[in-house]
């Protein structure tokens, strides 16, 4: 592990001038059944990256059976249930081995096979967990799909990878509401020929309705299964998981993660970043359905041997300060959660956060978007009581692993700086015209692409590689272009400055909406806020911006020029937005990203064609927001 500056410099740079010696040292750290031969052949043309070749392991006996010996009784999970009065559970290391492996053989038995795609619907239990290691286990292929999303959305991601096998729970707690998740597949099966059976974990009481022949309910195969798994030989380039991010046209992409290198990667970052020691306990609050969940909470934090928690409720329920209970409650040591998060439970009246003793803990994590200033300073004043360095990670599903951030206490944390690369990460800055903007002890701002390839990085685009091709690999060729803006001071540090598509021209002059955005919320009375460009007859584009206030202030045209005046202060005249409109709430997705696409489409009053809007957190806030546009 890395214990200084010295030791991350040191580091890094035998990253970058012995990347495969680099890289063989951390990879010698795991379990493997034979050795690679070749640690990295790649080519970013084609593209093709293959970590590891002919090295052979299975990323369980990593993250399970290799902890046994020395830490089979330390708990693995701790799981958090939606209701405060049901009890937590802690699985230990042991605990959690036998469950996979028998699980394993349900899946087994049920004649899933290496290779086999199996599309796993569940809620935040530890069950889910147990799934997707379980395939590990036996070499199946799991797509994870947020349990949120509908029929259309799980039949969609089913089709296109052909799933054979279905698990589900019969429902679901989100707060007070309680949602029969096996309906919402049992009308997605309509359309997925493909599905062969589908097992159901009963998460409630409630009478569920089981098709005779498909569906099978998981206690009573688990009945007919010994606890006795043998691990599947894994080559280190096999295929781990597909998981489906959504991209601008709206056909989702599964992103195809494989065995090896997403191992050492999310091992590796996982370790460094949070800094991790024996007896931490680590929290990240994202759902499994995201790529956060599946690096953060299950395989990065498992393959490092610590202790995880796993949450299923909601930061609302039964209150604002639910989150800082549990921390109180499981002396929780690392908090890693989102900023949308954080903007939300900053809203809440103070003595939610109060009311709790945070004294147990020791780094705070940020990932999903930039974080403004504001948000980064009630952060660490409140919850981290300006004693915890903050690491803003910044990586993508495509990355598979953190790719730019601090080292928590190590390498300094600036309030909407993910900083510095991580050690095996070459990041750089490209302009408009293609050129690599390198300046050596100069500032820089553009499109923030990487030169080298880093072990977690996806492979490919399931069944549609041209795609993988043309979306990350075509814009600066030879280079991975990561769709984010980023600026680089004169020091190296990187800070994202967003989507480069979430781009506007006004009178000729790029703005990225989220440098608006900030100033925005820089404004005391701002929540947050998010502007797009509405075209705009003598401008091209005009800036709108949605501005959601505190609960407590009421909305005027005098805040409305306030708003006006301190983006001009900050940025300039040209960056006024034309209008300011107060709202409710934005168009999120499931992960607390913004849909600004959603937005312009309001504003130009083409609702109708929107698409599918089921992927989002907040549908009903479309209609709200239409009513009040100007
Ligand atoms: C992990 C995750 C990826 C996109 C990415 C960025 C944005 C994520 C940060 C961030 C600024 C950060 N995967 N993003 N982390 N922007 N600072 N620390 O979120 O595939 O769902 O999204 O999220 O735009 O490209 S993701």
């Amino acid at each position: 592990m890395i214990n200084t500056f010295a030791d991350y410099k040191k580091a890094y740079r035998r990253s970058v001038e012995e990347p495969e010696a680099f890289w063989d040292e951390i990879a010698e750290t795991f379990t493997w059944r034979k050795k690679w031969d070749k640690t990295l052949e790649w080519d970013f043309h084609e593209p093709q990256v293959k970590w590891f070749q002919g090295g052979k392991l299975n990323i369980t006996e990593n993250c399970l059976d290799r902890h046994l010996e020395k830490q089979g009784n330390k708990t693995a999970i701790i799981w958090e249930p939606n209701d405060p009065d049901e009890e937590s559970r802690h699985i230990t290391y042991r605990q959690l081995f036998v469950k996979v492996c028998r699980f394993a053989n349900v899946l087994r038995q049920n004649g899933i096979k290496k290779g086999d795609r199996v599309c796993i619907y569940m809620p935040m239990i530890p069950e889910l967990a147990i799934a997707m290691l379980a395939c590990a286990r036996i070499g199946a292929v799991h797509s994870i799909v947020f349990a949120g999303f509908s029929s259309q959305a799980i039949a969609k991601r089913i089709n296109d990878s052909q799933c054979k096998m279905l698990i589900t729970a019969n429902e679901v707690y989100r707060g007070t509401k309680r949602v029969n998740l096996k309906a919402i597949c049992d009308e997605a099966l309509k359309d997925t020929p493909s599905i062969e059976t589908v097992l159901v974990y009963r998460r409630t009481v409630e009478p569920t309705e089981m098709q005779e022949g498909r569906d099978k309910f998981w206690f009573e195969e688990l009945q007919k299964a010994t606890d006795d798994c043998q691990a599947e030989e894994m080559d280190a380039e096999d295929m781990l998981f597909i998981l489906y991010t959504s991209g601008s046209t709206g056909t989702p992409k599964g992103m195809v993660h494989t065995t090896g290198g997403y191992m050492v990667g999310t091992a590796y970052t996982f370790e460094n970043v949070f800094q991790i020691e024996k007896d931490d306990v680590y929290w990240c609050t994202a759902d499994i359905g995201w790529i956060t969940g599946h690096s953060y909470i299950i395989y990065g934090p498992l393959a490092a041997g610590a202790t995880t928690v796993m949450f299923e409720g909601i930061p609302s329920y039964p209150d604002y300060g639910r989150f800082w209970e549990i921390c109180e409650k499981l002396k929780v040591t690392h908090f890693y959660t989102a900023p949308t998060a954080i903007r939300a439970l900053a809203r809440q009246p103070i003595e939610f956060v109060e009311k709790h003793d945070l004294s147990s803990l020791k780094v705070l994590g940020s990932v999903g978007e930039p974080i403004n200033e504001e948000a980064w300073h009630w952060y660490n004043d409140n919850i981290g009581k300006g004693n915890c360095p903050i690491v803003d990670t910044w990586w993508q599903t495509e990355t598979g692993a953190i790719m730019i951030s601090p080292l928590a206490g190590i390498t300094s944390a600036r309030p909407t700086f993910a900083s510095l690369p991580l050690p095996g990460v070459q990041p750089t800055i490209m302009d408009d015209q293609g050129r690599e903007l390198n300046g050596r002890r100069e500032s820089a701002e553009g499109r923030l692409a990487f030169k080298f390839p880093w072990p977690a990085m996806a492979r490919t685009i399931y069944n549609n590689h041209e795609r993988y091709k043309d979306v990350y690999f075509s814009t600066f060729p030879g280079m991975y272009f990561s769709g984010d803006g980023a600026y680089r001071d004169a020091t190296g540090n990187y800070r994202i400055t967003g989507r480069v598509d979430d781009v506007v021209i006004v009178s000729g002059h790029n703005l990225g909406t989220a440098t608006v955005e900030n100033a925005i919320n820089e404004h005391e009375k701002v929540v947050e806020s998010a502007v797009v460009g509405v075209p705009h007859d003598v401008k091209g584009n005009a800036l709108y911006a949605f501005v959601i206030l505190y609960d407590h202030v009421e909305p005027s045209e005098a805040l409305e020029k306030e708003i006006r005046e301190i983006v001009s202060t900050t940025i300039g005249p040209i960056a006024k937005p034309d209008k300011v409109q107060f709202v409710n709430g934005l168009p999120k997705t499931r992960s607390g990203k913004i849909m600004r696409r959603i937005l312009r489409k309001i504003i130009t009053n083409d609702i109708e064609n929107i698409g599918d809007t089921s992927t989002l957190l907040n549908p009903e806030i479309i209609e709200d927001i239409a009513q009040g546009v100007k």
